[in-house]
């Protein structure tokens, strides 16, 4: 994301109703909610746009609702109310939830459709092929797996003939190649490019964009009198980044497009790095800045999914080890496009080791010698006498740090914060504190103790998007309170403290011993040492 344009519009997929929150939707939730908290930190805090919801048509959920005896309706509002009461207990804070059933996206997505059709790229023919419900996807013979197979999820297909409109998606294929060419960086990770690129010089067929043989779609617009079809669910979907912002109805929040990140999983890259740009471009629309890719949650080495009855509930997971601590764990576990195996012992070692001994007792360590030696009252005016190689080192790390971010590496920010714990844990072993003081070099003590302070500062700044209550504890127990303004002042001017107060707090990161782990529906309990 290496472009700094004012308006930061970021957003999730919208996650379809037949399956209830896992962790693997709250991965993609979760990093979305960091970066938009970042971009709010550094300044833009009007300027941010956060977007995530549900995709509620097809005959995926009309099947899904039918198997429970309810209305697809009833059965939408039921499970799109579920993922938002759980991004709310999550504090996710997205500026708006949208609903594929909402009025006004539909309205939308019938305008979109009109403008398709009259400038050409949309006429009717018939389809005949194979169609994953599962997937919603259609796919041509040659890439089924034994003649019946869908390429993606194994599952047996459907063979489809039936009056359909298409869209021109062949006419895009060099428009498209040549979007990837002049922005290398449209698609993160950049090695996902390349398999994009590949798939479109393979050849473009046409889209078949509308079904008759099932109704929990939106209708096409009245101008085109055509009632018995309704709208391909992935055309639907895609356009919910848009109608989002008024699209086809009140457009006063347009200026917030292009997207600065559609943030997605490594599944459904095909759909929003060829048909929504293609889609774009028929409706004369910018192009997002960039789709970005992740990896999987895999148990044991298989895609999380509750077809597979493999799922980790995510609720369950943060009510047992603290939300703020899960969300660091997604968000430092995994190289940002690789997949993930979820493990609780993984998540307790984290805790445990990254959170509590590194960053936890480095706090509870000046608490305890500010306290006994200087009575909690800190001065900064000795660090650059005593520490300028340590104090240079750490802002140099920092300098670059921001990169990642825009990188969507969470994994090497975090590394990167970490290296300035390091730092700071290792002044104090050498620096000796409780010697100098004996010694009577109180200056010396007083300057490794700022020092240390000053970088956890920082590291509270900074790692604020990721754990924002427990960074403001961090911040308020060494006296200040993090902000856009402190923001400015720590990591942009690099400023010191100053003379502060500390306050004594409770370890935030007790430990996790010998910890029966928690039973979940997929998970038989193993003994952590
Ligand atoms: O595809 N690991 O919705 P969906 C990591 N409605 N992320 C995972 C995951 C896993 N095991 N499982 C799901 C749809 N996800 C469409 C999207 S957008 C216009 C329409 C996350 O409910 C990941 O972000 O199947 C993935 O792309 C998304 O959930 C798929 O959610």
């Amino acid at each position: 994301m290496s472009d700094k344009c004012k308006k930061v519009y970021i957003t999730t997929p919208i996650y379809y109703v037949n399956d209830v929150p896992h962790i693997g939707h709250a991965y993609t939730t979760i990093i979305a909610d960091t970066l938009a908290r970042y971009s709010r930190l550094v300044g833009h805090i009007d300027d941010v746009f956060f977007l995530t919801g549900t995709d509620e048509h097809g005959q995926k959920i009309e099947q899904a609702a039918k198997a429970r005896g309810k209305s697809p309706q009833e059965y939408a509002d039921e499970i799109s109310g579920r993922f938002k009461e759980l991004w709310d207990e999550f504090e996710i804070s997205y500026d708006k939830f949208i609903r594929t059933t909402d009025e006004d996206h539909m309205r939308g997505v019938q305008k979109a459709f009109e403008v398709m059709y009259n400038n050409g790229d949309i006429y009717k023919d018939v389809y005949r092929g194979h169609y994953c419900v599962s997937c919603e996807t259609f796919f041509p013979e040659t890439q089924l797996i034994d003649n019946e197979f869908c390429p993606e999820c194994g599952r047996s297909t459907t063979m489809v003939e039936e009056e359909s409109y298409f869209f021109r998606l062949s006419k895009y294929q060099d428009k498209l190649l040549e979007w990837y060419e002049n922005n290398p960086e449209c698609i993160l990770p950049k090695s996902k490019r390349n398999e994009v690129i590949n798939f479109v010089k393979n050849g473009l067929e046409d889209l078949s964009i509308t079904r008759t043989s099932f109704d929990w779609g939106v209708k096409l617009p009245e101008s085109i009198n055509d009632p018995k079809h309704v709208m391909y669910v992935w055309l639907d979907a895609l356009m919910n980044y848009v109608t989002a912002l008024g699209y086809g109805n009140d457009e006063k929040l347009m200026d917030f497009w292009p997207a600065k990140v559609h943030l997605i999983g490594k599944d459904i890259l095909r759909f929003h790095a060829i048909y929504w740009p293609a889609f774009l471009m028929s409706l004369g629309l910018e192009l997002p800045k960039h789709i970005a890719a992740h990896g999987w949650w895999t148990r044991n080495g298989e895609k999380m999914s509750k077809s597979k009855g493999n799922v980790v509930n995510p609720k369950e997971i943060s009510d047992a080890y603290g939300l703020e601590n899960f969300r660091y764990f997604m968000l430092r576990e995994v190289p940002f496009g690789q997949d993930g195996d979820f493990s609780q012992k993984a998540l307790i070692d984290r805790i445990n080791s990254d959170l509590g001994n590194d960053l936890g007792n480095l706090l509870n360590r000046i608490i305890g010698m500010s306290g006994k030696y200087f009575d909690f009252n800190v001065k900064s005016d000795g660090v650059k006498t005593y520490h300028s190689t340590e104090l240079e080192e750490v802002e140099s790390i920092l300098s670059n740090i921001e990169e990642y971010l825009y990188e969507i590496q969470t994994n090497r920010y975090l590394e990167e914060l970490w290296k300035t714990l390091r730092i700071a844990n290792k002044a104090i072993d050498t620096g000796m504190p409780w010697a100098k003081m004996k010694e009577g070099k109180e200056d010396e003590a007083m300057a490794t103790i700022a020092l240390v302070a000053n970088i956890l500062a920082k590291v509270a700044v900074l790692l604020h998007p990721f754990m924002p209550k427990t960074t403001q504890k961090i911040a308020s127990a060494i006296g200040f309170e993090i902000n856009t303004e402190s923001y400015n002042k720590i990591i942009k001017n690099n400023e010191l403290l100053g003379d502060f107060k500390i306050e004594k707090i409770p370890p935030l990161f007790p430990r996790i011993e010998e910890q029966q782990l928690l039973e979940t529906s997929t998970q038989k309990s193993e003994t952590v040492k």
